[in-house]
Parts: C-alpha cells; sequence; structure tokens
C-alpha cells in the first residue's frame, strides 16, 4: 500500500473530530474499526481495503441529490453533476470490462443481481407479450392482460449453482425472492472432485429447460468455464447471465480471460464493487446492447434513488482497476491464494477441490472434529477473520457448517505475498489443531462450544501482529 501524504492524517482527524462533536459514539467505533482492521488478519474473501481516493469521495454533498431515473432522462430536475458523475462511472467500467453497456446504479449486489432477472424477464417475457397484444406498455394492458402476465412471469425457470456448492442465495434459493418469483433448479458439483460436472448441467438444463442459467459463485474454488456455459444456455433456449462478485478483480486484472472471462459469453453480467474489485460498497450490471434498455430501467423499476456519492467512488474504483499496477494486484492474489491452499494442505488441512485457481480456498474442518462454527470462532478468538461456509453436502447445514471460506484479496492488498500466506497457513493450521470441541453434559457435541489450548490464541495474535505491522494498513495514516 502506498504511503499516504501527512495532510491526508491531519484532514481525517479533523473529519473525525467534527463527527466526534455530533455523536462521539461514532466517532469512537470509526476509529476502533480501523485499529480493529489494522489488528486482524482479514481473511474473509469478500471483504478487501478500498483505497483512500475510494473512500474520501463517498463523504461529499453529491449524496444529497435525488436521481431516479438515468443519465440525461431524470425525474428530478437539476441533475447534471450527478448525471456527470453516473455517465464517467458507466464509462470507465465499460471500458475495463470491455462490455457494451454498464449500469451502475445497484446499491449491492443482490439489488444488482434483480435488475439483472428483471430485465431479463422484461426483455424475454413483458416485451413479446406487449408485442402480441399490441400494447405500448404495461399501462395499455387490461385488467385480464395483466393476470396472464403476471401468471407468465411466475412460471418461468431458473438454474443456478446449489448454495452448498458454493452458489450465492440470490441464485434460486427458497430464502432469497429469485427462489420465490422463478421455479428453480440447482446444479451442484461432481462429488468426486467438487467441481462443476458440465456434462451433467446439460442434461439437468434439457430437462428442466431454464429461462435463465445462472453461472457464478460464493465459494466455489475454482474457475468457471463461461464458453461452456454459454453452449449449454443456447442448447435450452437459456439467457446466460453471470453473478461475478466474487470475481470481478480477476477479471479486472485479466487474471480470467478467454473462456474465463464471463464477458463476451453472458447476456448480462452482474457484481459488486468491493469484494475482488476493492472499491466501494456496492453493485452493477454489464450488459450486451440487447439487454441494456430493460437493464437501463432498473431505477425505479426495482431500485431505489441512486447513491451518487457511491456511483463517484465507483468511477474512481473502475479508473484505478484500469491501471497496470492492478493487474499485478490480481495476479498477486491468485498467487497467494494457491500459496495459501498449498501451506494448508501440506500441513493436513482438507480443502474442498484439493486446492483453488481463484483467489479463495474452503476449508473443510470436519477432519479436526470441528464444526465450521467453532472453528471461524476460534480462529476469532485468535486474531484471524474469516467465515463459516458448508461444503458441498455438508451434514451441518447453513448455520454451523462444516467448512471455513477464506481469501486472499484483503492481506494482497496489504502486500502480503506467498511466504506471509505460508505463515498464515500455519496459524491457521495451529489454531484448528488446538482446538477442541466442548461436549454436553448428555455427551452430544456442543456445536457452538470449543476450548483452545492455553496460549495458543495469543501466540497466535502475536505472530499475526509481526506479519501485520510489516504491512500496515494505510501506512502514514496516524490517528
Ligand atoms: N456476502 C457476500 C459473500 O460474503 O460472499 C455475498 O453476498
Amino acid at each position: 500500500m502506498a504511503e499516504i501524504n501527512s495532510p491526508l492524517s491531519a484532514l481525517y482527524s479533523q473529519l473525525l473530530g467534527v463527527i466526534e462533536s455530533v455523536e462521539p459514539r461514532i466517532a469512537a467505533a470509526t476509529r476502533s474499526e480501523l485499529a480493529d482492521q489494522r489488528a486482524s488478519l482479514k481473511l474473509i474473501a469478500s471483504e478487501n481495503y478500498a483505497s483512500l481516493p475510494v473512500l474520501l469521495t463517498m463523504g461529499t454533498w453529491l449524496s444529497d441529490k435525488y436521481a431516479e431515473g438515468t443519465v440525461g432522462h431524470r425525474f428530478y430536475a437539476g441533475c447534471q453533476n450527478v448525471d456527470t458523475v453516473e455517465a464517467v462511472a458507466s464509462e470507465h467500467a465499460r471500458e475495463l470490462f470491455g462490455a457494451e453497456y454498464a449500469y451502475v446504479q445497484p446499491h449491492s449486489g443482490i439489488d444488482a443481481n434483480l435488475v439483472a432477472y428483471w430485465s431479463i424477464l422484461s426483455h424475454r417475457i413483458e416485451s413479446p407479450t406487449l408485442e402480441r397484444l399490441g400494447a405500448k406498455t404495461v399501462n395499455d394492458l387490461s385488467e385480464d392482460d395483466w393476470e396472464d402476465l403476471r401468471a407468465t412471469f411466475n412460471a418461468q425457470r431458473v438454474m443456478g449453482m446449489s448454495l452448498d456448492a458454493g452458489g450465492h442465495l440470490t441464485h434460486g434459493f427458497r430464502h432469497n425472492i429469485s427462489g420465490k418469483m422463478f421455479r428453480q433448479h440447482s446444479y451442484g458439483t461432481n462429488p468426486e472432485t467438487g467441481l462443476i460436472d458440465y456434462d451433467k448441467l446439460l442434461a439437468d438444463a434439457r430437462e428442466f429447460k431454464p429461462l435463465i442459467l445462472v453461472a457464478g459463485y460464493s465459494a466455489y474454488p475454482r474457475r468457471v468455464n463461461f464458453a461452456k456455459m454459454r453452449e449449454i444456455a443456447d442448447e435450452v433456449g437459456a439467457t446466460l447471465f453471470v453473478d461475478m462478485a466474487h470475481f470481478a478483480g480477476l477479471v479486472a486484472g485479466k487474471v480470467f480471460t478467454g473462456e474465463e472471462n464471463p464477458v463476451g459469453y453472458a447476456d448480462v453480467v452482474a457484481s459488486t464493487t468491493h469484494k475482488s474489485l476493492r472499491g466501494p460498497r456496492g453493485g452493477f450490471v454489464l450488459a450486451t446492447s440487447e439487454y441494456a434498455p430493460s437493464v437501463d430501467r432498473g431505477c425505479p423499476m426495482v431500485l431505489g434513488g441512486p447513491l451518487s456519492h457511491v456511483m463517484a467512488a465507483k468511477a474512481l474504483a473502475f479508473a484505478e482497476a484500469r491501471q497496470e499496477s492492478f493487474q499485478t494486484y490480481a495476479q498477486n492474489v491468485a498467487d497467494n491464494a494457491k500459496a495459501l491452499a498449498e501451506g494448508l494442505m501440506k500441513r493436513g488441512v482438507k480443502l474442498v477441490t484439493d486446492g483453488t485457481d481463484n483467489h479463495l480456498v474452503l476449508m473443510d474442518v470436519s477432519s479436526f472434529g470441528l464444526t465450521g462454527r467453532q472453528a471461524e470462532s476460534a480462529l476469532l478468538d485468535s486474531g484471524v477473520v474469516t467465515n463459516r461456509n458448508s461444503v458441498p453436502n455438508d451434514p451441518n447445514g447453513a448455520w454451523y457448517t462444516s467448512g471455513v471460506r477464506i481469501g486472499t484479496p484483503a492481506l494482497t492488498t496489504r502486500g502480503f505475498g506467498a511466504a506471509e500466506f505460508d505463515a498464515v497457513a500455519e496459524l491457521i493450521t495451529g489454531v484448528l489443531k488446538a482446538t477442541t470441541p466442548v461436549t454436553t453434559a448428555a455427551g452430544a457435541p456442543g456445536k457452538a462450544k470449543y476450548t483452545i489450548a492455553d496460549g495458543v490464541a495469543d501466540r497466535t495474535k502475536a505472530a499475526a501482529a509481526e506479519l501485520l505491522d510489516a504491512n500496515p494498513l494505510y501506512p502514514g495514516l496516524e490517528l
């Protein structure tokens, strides 16, 4: 991380002083969050550290402007500056990913996916229906026509990766709107290898006939072949929608190229901006020209008014990701994940798919006699921040789980390389080996209870502090 100049330290101190004068608890929590992030090994695969220019861009009066609609077509007057912000962010996103169209308004990944789903429904179902009925807009439909249209929407099918195989809630899981608005079918992974079985996927798709085939993941430690996904979608007449929230940084940084780059294969691609892409919290959608008009209706169709200050920060993040140094960063993220995986495996930790070729590693901690929840808690006690995650066909379900997901984007931003990630693997393995599940009085495993051998948590924190001090977060920022 580049050293920041001291006037910025003074500025941040003043800003926190201003906040403190209104609500001291918020200033204290903000300071404390920096201290916590500096002092822990942040291995949550979906988190990162945005640059200070990106963070600063979010703290302005751009926040105060309403701007529902799209560039040049707003429902409020006086949006000329927001138009500039949105157009610049969109231009950078298009150039960065080589996309035909970029929509930068979504507030989060779930919002971006909702825009994608709605735009596909609109393009594939609503527009042809209006044409068939000779109506220009949905406002021209009779009540009976409306009923038919609603029934047709609800009869549509989506097919995405199951949650325990590494898919996301928004890919058709029953506790998300995607599992309610569509009939859904999940695809898993090969039970032997843990990898996507494209032949089985094609056979399932032929039978299920989805309108939308979803590719992408939150906890699958491997790359996806989007050319094969395209072939499958074409074979069954589905729209290919890719959720690249986790690996957008690896696409932007040209680690995933050719058949591993979804842009050019998918009709619609949605993403977040804050994971491997290292921007502000938010989402965006890329689309072919064919789908662009329906994506453009995201607000007010399914989104509230755009957050102009966040769109401004997205513009900066996209611009940063267009610099050559971001490609080095992205390659380091992938190389470091391999070093972490190898470091864990050589110390006896079982990994789903026996390795990784993206930015994340999924440990199966059941061989230590632990649930994912126990392992996550023991690691947190030792200054290692991870999150528990299901493994394929997880016997412990989605709450306790048998897995822990770890990723390299954040610590790579701090400057960690292969040697540091090998040291991290040593620390993680040490904690897992030193953690014992506690059984209840009745003899049943106490799923949330565990003990760590004396001194291990403190020794791990001290060793982590050495690694962290050598790779400071926001170096030069003194508050
Ligand atoms: N929360 C993100 C993750 O951790 O993967 C996905 O929504």
